[in-house]
């Protein structure tokens, strides 16, 4: 264990960590900052966010997230970013302060002066759990309500294959402690918007299937956004209705960005590992589930993805 709690100081501090935070980076990332709040810690929450914090997050005290942090911080915490440009404006912050203190699961994150890190971690927030508890920390309801926050989300709902029961004992931990498993599912998986499922319909029925390499792709443009009437922040769920494909082992969606440009999400079902197939567009993530962003074209992309497919298998 670390001594992430042992050498806090009332100096000056940022916690942050991936650009557009998911609910492992907001969970990992809050929770630390009621503990530290517990403590008469000062701190200040800041990220990158291109948009806005999705609503099925808005059960988070996202109310704590500065909208401008400071332009200085002794100390910069990160949360669930393996690599400082995943920072995105926040990085040079952190690059200029004394100390980067990463809590992270990703595979070798690039930077930090001090790093706590589990690469076979489901999530950053069982990083977190494992620190809280070595340090003897109580936690309350709001605590354990961010931690199972990322737990639920980066497990799939206790679905991927991360899952062990390192996992389920931290979840019955937070259940003792009060987490609500039951809102805090339905707000994430059980709450989407009208405009966001019928664009959904729109997306399924994009997509296809590459039965050689078992992948299925479909996409959605910037346009999608403007003619449902909803927040791309809305969509992020729409990866795991592709996943579904009973056919495929590979999923892949496709964004659009305001510059044109892609973002991927690649999900995988079985021992393929999509973390290489993202880094080969300078993204990354896990086994199971990775990320990237590219200026080339849509069939530059899919034909690149079956190329990587075609070499594993
Ligand atoms: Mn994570």
């Amino acid at each position: 264990m670390s001594d992430l709690f042992k050498d806090l100081k009332n100096s000056s501090n940022l916690i942050t960590g991936h650009i557009n935070p998911d609910g492992d980076a907001l969970g990992s990332a809050l929770a630390f900052k009621l503990i530290l709040d517990s403590k008469g810690v000062e701190s200040d929450v800041s990220f990158d966010m291109k948009g806005n914090v999705p609503s099925n997050l808005n059960h988070l005290p996202i109310d704590l997230i500065l909208d401008s942090p400071k332009k200085n911080y002794e100390n910069v915490y990160v949360f669930d970013c393996g690599n400082s440009e995943r920072l995105g404006d926040l990085e040079e912050i952190a690059l200029n302060s004394a100390r980067v203190i990463v809590v992270d699961h990703h595979i070798n994150p690039s930077f930090g002066d001090i790093q706590v890190i589990d690469s076979n971690a489901a999530s950053t927030t069982q990083v977190l759990f494992r620190e809280i508890l070595s340090a003897k920390i109580a936690i309350d309801k709001n605590i354990a309500n961010c931690l199972m926050t990322g737990l639920i989300t980066d497990t799939g709902r206790f679905q991927y294959s991360n899952t062990d029961n390192e996992v389920f004992e931290i979840a019955s931990k937070l259940m003792l402690s009060g987490a609500e498993l039951t809102s805090i599912s339905d707000n994430i998986y059980g709450s989407i918007p009208l405009n966001a499922i019928k664009l959904q319909s729109e997306v399924l029925n994009r997509i296809e299937l590459y039965e050689d390499e078992e992948l299925v792709v479909s996409y959605v443009l910037q346009e999608d956004y403007q003619n449902y009437n909803i927040d791309s922040s809305e969509t992020d769920f729409l990866i795991d209705s592709i996943r579904l494909v009973k056919e495929s082992n590979i999923a892949l969606l496709l964004k659009e960005q305001q510059d044109k440009s892609f973002k991927g999400s690649l999900r995988s079902r079985n021992e393929l590992d999509v973390q290489q197939i993202a880094a080969l567009f300078g993204g990354g993530g896990h086994k199971a589930a990775s990320g990237f962003s590219t200026n080339l074209s849509m069939e530059e992309i899919k034909n690149k993805v079956k190329n990587a497919i075609n070499s594993q298998i």
